[in-house]
């Protein structure tokens, strides 16, 4: 199996990162331009969002050809390019795989609305008349999770956009067909997937109204995924790359099974319930400070509970789809720096293998966008016009979509502070937050005090110290609201990680025994004392 666990994966969403043809969308020879940057910082694993043919309505989410390079990204050869040239530099390719739905500009799709009854079986397509939803069933995005298709007399499953429709994974032809893309991608001599909501795959037998709810207890952790995993990963021969599973609304005891080394499904899982410790009665779209309590409690019930069952978590505060979280848990302000760095050391620290998302490096922040038509999300666009119709004022609703829009974290990478970030020549398709004057990757290269450095720092640690990649880990001081506390362990090592995570100052006592124990890591050039300063984060080894 291969090794993940002293690896950091970086995540790129080639749209922001870098645009090597001007036309403000960032493409596959931008992403090969920005190796050595990549490889200077040490991560050895790369995970693309999908570059791949599509109508663009969910920003490649919608994918209408799994087998092809979108010529907005590039070609091909610009793609074996890219995988060949990070080979070189040790770094693997991670390929994004959207399994539940396919765009409906897929050639299947097409073919089943022109009547193709074999294709309509590669779907979920339900009889019915206009007038009668099969379910209640809710869209992720907002709006009912079916569509009426007149020519046909049928509705079809949508549990995203209108344009992505739910694969039918109880069909045999379906699940070979999938297998052919990993076969043909694996070929192509990347390491590994990322397999897009693929807890989701396998719906119920009966499809019912959910009465307390909005229909995802009958298809989240389905009667049928492990067995369609196990089957997949053992048919396209993929239990020897690193593979990511994204798990929605999930549970620990499903996780154990989807990344335990026994049961030959997944590497290691994402899973979200630490991401949600600030929606307001669990709702997305309602705001609240973080409950740091909450998150605590989350972060120990996950690292504890895989571990005790083997298994292994992916670790990570940011991705496409979240705001940037020195604005979300930091402070973006007076304690950017501090706060930055201290929210990395938490989790690069853990037992899991950790995720970077392009920008999280240096410190990007929230946009901060004050106007509708700045926005480009189609999450967010819905969500504007939904908050209105119940009721908020449009300033509310911006105010809401400025802390919770995916499109936080989708503006373009801060490489420098000449035109738009330095990440394209010409217009950017999303506007760069103001602050890229100060925030970006060239002011923060030469600097051994910056956010970079101390990533940076971070991932090498992760490959010199077995006590990080693979040691045992105790949470303690439980009870503080304010400090999150660690030990990891071997026969050999400890480490003990504490971390402030609020912006005033936390008494805590060093646990006996660590007096003499050497200073890994500190985000203050203070001494340590029993006073831990806004954010302050240290890590001590014996
Ligand atoms: O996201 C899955 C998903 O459900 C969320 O992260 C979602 O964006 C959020 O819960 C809505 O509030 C994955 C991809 O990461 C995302 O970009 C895609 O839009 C989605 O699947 C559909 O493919």
């Amino acid at each position: 199996m291969a090794n993940f666990k002293n690896k950091v994966v970086y995540q790129i969403y080639p749209k922001s990162f870098c645009d090597s043809n001007g036309d403000g969308e960032g493409d596959l020879k931008g992403i090969t331009s920005k190796l050595d940057y990549l490889q200077d910082l040490g991560v050895e694993l790369l995970w693309s969002t999908p570059f791949f043919p599509s109508p663009q309505r969910d920003n490649g989410y919608d994918v209408s050809d799994y087998c092809a390079v979108d010529p907005r990204f590039g070609t091909m050869e610009d793609l074996e390019e890219l995988i060949a040239e990070a080979a070189k530099r040790n770094i693997g390719l991670m390929f994004d795989m959207v399994f539940n739905h396919t765009s409906t500009e897929h050639e299947w799709f097409q073919k089943a609305l022109a009547g193709d009854e074999k294709y309509q079986n590669y779907y979920i397509f339900k009889e019915g008349t206009p007038d009668k939803l099969p379910t209640n069933w809710v869209s992720k995005f907002g709006g009912p999770a079916w569509e009426y298709v007149p020519s046909l007399g049928k509705w079809y499953l949508h549990l995203f956009d209108v344009t992505q429709a739910d694969l039918n994974w109880e069909n045999p032809e379906v699940r070979e067909e999938l297998k052919n893309v990993l076969r043909f991608w694996k070929a192509k001599g990347i390491q590994g997937f990322r397999f897009d909501v693929v807890n989701l795959i396998s719906k119920p037998e009966i499809f019912e109204d959910d009465l307390i709810g909005d229909g995802r207890r009958f298809y989240t952790d389905g009667r049928h995924v492990h067995e369609f995993l196990k089957e997949m990963v053992r048919d396209a021969d993929i239990g020897d790359m690193v593979t990511v599973g994204e798990m929605s609304s999930t549970s620990l005891s499903n996780c154990v099974r989807y990344t335990a080394p026994r049961e030959k499904e997944l590497s290691m899982v994402f899973s979200f319930h630490h991401l949600k410790v600030d929606y307001k009665d669990g709702d997305k779209w309602s705001l609240m400070p973080p409950d740091l309590m909450r998150l605590k409690e989350l972060l120990t019930t996950w690292q504890e509970g895989m571990q005790a069952e083997d298994g292994w978590n992916a670790v990570f505060w940011c991705n496409h789809d979240q705001p940037r979280v020195v604005s979300r848990f930091g402070n973006e302000e007076k304690y950017w720096k501090e706060s930055a760095k201290m929210l990395a050391a938490a989790i690069h620290l853990m037992r899991g293998t950790p995720y970077i998302y392009q920008g999280e490096e240096i410190g990007m922040t929230n946009h901060h966008y004050t106007a509708i038509d700045q926005y480009r999300d189609v999450e967010s666009l819905n969500y504007y016009r939904i908050l209105m119709e119940n009721g908020k004022t449009s300033d509310e609703a911006l105010e809401i979509l400025a802390a919770r829009s995916r499109d936080n974290g989708r503006t373009p990478m801060q490489w420098n502070d000449s035109h738009a970030t330095g990440f394209t020549t010409g217009t950017p398709w999303i506007i760069p937050p103001e602050n890229y004057r100060q925030i970006n990757a060239a002011a923060q290269m030469e600097d051994e005090t910056s956010i970079r450095a101390f990533y940076k720092k971070l991932i090498a640690l992760r490959k010199e110290l077995d006590v990080i990649s693979d040691g045992r880990i105790e949470f303690l001081m439980r009870q503080d609201p304010r400090v999150l506390a660690y030990r990891r362990y071997t026969g050999e090592q400890e480490l003990l990680v504490l971390c402030n995570l609020t912006g005033e100052d936390a008494s805590v006592s060093v646990p006996a025994g660590w007096e003499n124990a050497t200073l890994l890591l500190h985000n203050y050039t203070s001494d340590l004392t029993n006073i831990l300063q806004p954010y302050e984060c240290v890590a001590l080894l014996k």
